[in-house]
């Protein structure tokens, strides 16, 4: 379909906000993939830290029998690769130092990308300290930008923009006690022009208010609504608040 960055830049152009839904295929819950497709959910993620038993190609067929939401892989490594998606979002973990994740995973997982028929986007993965160690952090073996350094949010941004890529993603980590914080969000989006992305510890309505204001065109939900799957609509109306008001 390879249309989806376009969807994402056309709505950002009009200054609308995007919702996603981080599905974890080893927890997968029908009931969210229903009550996503009623409100209006933009983006389903699709991926994982550690993938054990589930085949994500099965989950995205599953997925694929119900709704029509486009369905974007959110690699947890190089192995979480299926046909069945629309999208591929290839992270660099630009705010680390670890060479695997910065190109090494790429270069194993080239060949079949570029076979494939997803759209892929290459994704700036930026890691900000969530006040506590997140599975994203031990996994990666990568520190976090300390919360309190906008600046080397903004530099590292900036850096991934002018390497070509076409998305940053800011990353508290699932479960993340604290969200990225607004002026990190703020800062960055003074900073460079592409969509922002903004992920880990989003559990209510007021901090789901609270990135999309700091300037986040979309935000990822996972863990609260693995927790109660509910809650997608209120997360949901607070979203199409936002953009009616435009
Ligand atoms: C994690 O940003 C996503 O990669 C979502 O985080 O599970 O905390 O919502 P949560």
């Amino acid at each position: 379909m390879h249309n989806l960055y376009s969807y994402i830049l056309s709505k950002k152009a009009k200054g609308l906000k995007q919702l996603a839904v981080l599905i974890d295929p080893d927890k997968i819950n029908y009931r969210l993939i229903d009550l996503s497709k009623k409100n209006g959910v933009d983006h389903l993620l699709i991926g994982g830290s550690i993938v054990t038993e589930s085949n994500i190609t099965i989950c995205i067929q599953e997925i694929k029998k119900r709704c029509s939401i486009p369905v974007t892989i959110f690699p947890g490594s190089y192995l979480q690769l299926s046909n069945e998606a629309d999208a591929f979002l290839l992270l660099s973990l630009i705010s680390g130092r670890n060479p695997e994740l910065l190109i090494g995973n790429h270069v194993m997982a080239a060949q079949s990308l570029k076979k494939s028929k997803l759209e892929i986007i290459p994704t700036g993965y930026i890691l900000i300290d969530a006040g506590e160690s997140t599975a994203v952090q031990y996994i990666s073996n990568t520190m976090p930008i300390p919360a309190n350094k906008p600046e080397i949010a903004v530099a590292t941004a900036i850096a991934g923009e002018l390497l070509g890529l076409k998305l940053i993603y800011l990353e508290a980590g699932s479960g993340a006690l604290h969200p990225v914080n607004e002026c990190i969000i703020k800062s960055v989006r003074k900073a460079i022009d592409l969509p922002i992305i903004v992920g880990g510890g989003i559990n209510n309505s007021t901090k789901v208010k609270n990135a999309l204001n700091a300037g986040a065109d979309m935000i990822v939900i996972g863990n609260a609504l693995e927790q109660n799957e509910n809650h997608i609509i209120e997360f949901a109306e607070v979203v199409h608040k936002m953009n009616k008001k435009l």
